[in-house]
């Protein structure tokens, strides 16, 4: 039987992604990559609604496709490649905005929140169409499957409605796809700040544990992670968000569930604590950071790999998009 498709993607906006992306999104895609046939991109076309600087664009783009395969997803069985090298995603895109209503995208909470934090002139409107073009991403490749995280599920149901109306105005086109809403179990959250999530473009990058920064300044940030007077190993979110969040943590990476982990340090400090957390961590990251390392010293093989890649996911993309031109009544070119 054919296994089922499944696409996900990250933006290049950071030089390191930090723990977060990768208990919430790279192990879980490494695990899906059997299941399913996997499509993984880096949007590079997404991170330009926002400003970048050309030359760090480039390298970020670079280093989040090393992380990815540092990670464990594999370029010979999943199609890992960068978003802006096949063609048919803005082009799929520009058809998918004019079947999408101005109010329906203004719906979109992404986008509420992001321009009223940056002000109404500095707002793009790349960034108001940026859920069609991830529409676009996930339906050129007729996906069944989309692992997200809770935000990103209000751009997966609008990608589901675009689907249908196409479907129903221009004749069967699309698979309809379906959301996989990671855990929320899965959230990481900053651990100088520990009720808000970690981000990988955080200001303030002494709560971000980094993929790529070395093992010391990871464990030195652990050991000073924030946490309570209460003195107890406990889980418990809404009293004790700093601890929690490390024994989410420590759970993720090593596969322990939270009580066990409770009872362990029954009756111990914070500080064993730490240092078991510091070094599950140092250890879990030690193999990806040297291997997205060993690819970005060889930016020709990774270039390499991506254009491969970016091949075969054009050969998926290309049919789709052809067919929808020809639905549309665009005329063919001969
Ligand atoms: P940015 O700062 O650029 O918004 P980010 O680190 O918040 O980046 P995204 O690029 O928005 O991350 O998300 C990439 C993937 O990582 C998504 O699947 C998202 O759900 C997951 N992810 C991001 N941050 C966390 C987190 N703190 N905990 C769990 N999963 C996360
Ligand atoms: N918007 C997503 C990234 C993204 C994506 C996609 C995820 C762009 N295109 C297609 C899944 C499928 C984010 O910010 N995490």
């Amino acid at each position: 039987m054919e296994k089922a498709r499944l696409y996900s993607g990250m933006q290049p906006s950071a030089d390191s992604l930090q723990i977060g992306n990768y208990i919430g999104a790279l192990m879980q895609w490494r695990g899906l990559q059997d299941s399913y046939d996997a499509y993984f991109s880096v949007v590079d076309l997404h991170a330009l609604t926002v400003p970048q600087d050309p030359a760090e664009l480039r390298e970020k783009t670079r280093r989040t496709a090393a992380q990815y395969i540092g990670a464990g997803i594999e370029p010979t069985r999943s199609t890992l490649y960068v978003q802006s090298h096949v063609s048919a995603h803005p082009e799929l895109a520009w058809i998918l905005s004019t079947i999408t209503g101005f109010g329906e995208a203004g719906r979109m909470t992404q986008f509420k929140d992001k321009s009223s934090r940056y002000g109404a002139d500095t707002t793009s409107v790349g960034l108001f169409t940026y859920p069609v073009l991830m529409a676009a991403d996930i339906l050129l490749y007729q996906t069944d499957v989309v692992p997200v995280g809770e935000d990103q599920k209000q751009h997966v149901e609008l990608t589901r409605d675009l689907a249908e109306r196409f479907n129903s105005r221009f004749g069967e086109t699309f698979r309809v796809p379906n959301a996989v809403i990671q855990q929320d179990t899965a959230r990481i959250y900053d651990l100088q700040n520990p009720t808000s999530k970690m981000s990988k473009s955080s200001d303030n990058q002494s709560g971000v544990l980094y993929l790529l920064d070395e093992p010391s300044v990871n464990a030195k940030k652990i050991m000073r992670a924030v946490t309570d007077n209460d003195g107890t190993v406990r889980f418990d979110r809404a009293e004790k968000p700093g601890v929690s969040n490390l024994l989410v943590i420590l759970s993720a990476i090593t596969g322990r569930q939270i009580p066990a982990i409770e009872d362990e340090f029954a009756g111990r400090g914070y500080g064993d604590f730490k240092k078991a957390v510091a070094e599950a961590v140092v250890n879990e990251f030690e193999p990806v950071r040297n291997k997205a390392l060993e690819l970005m010293a060889d930016p020709a093989e990774l270039d390499r790999l991506l254009a491969v890649n970016a091949d075969k996911a054009a050969a998926v993309a290309n049919e789709t998009l052809a067919n929808v031109y020809d639905r549309v009544g665009l005329l063919r070119r001969r």
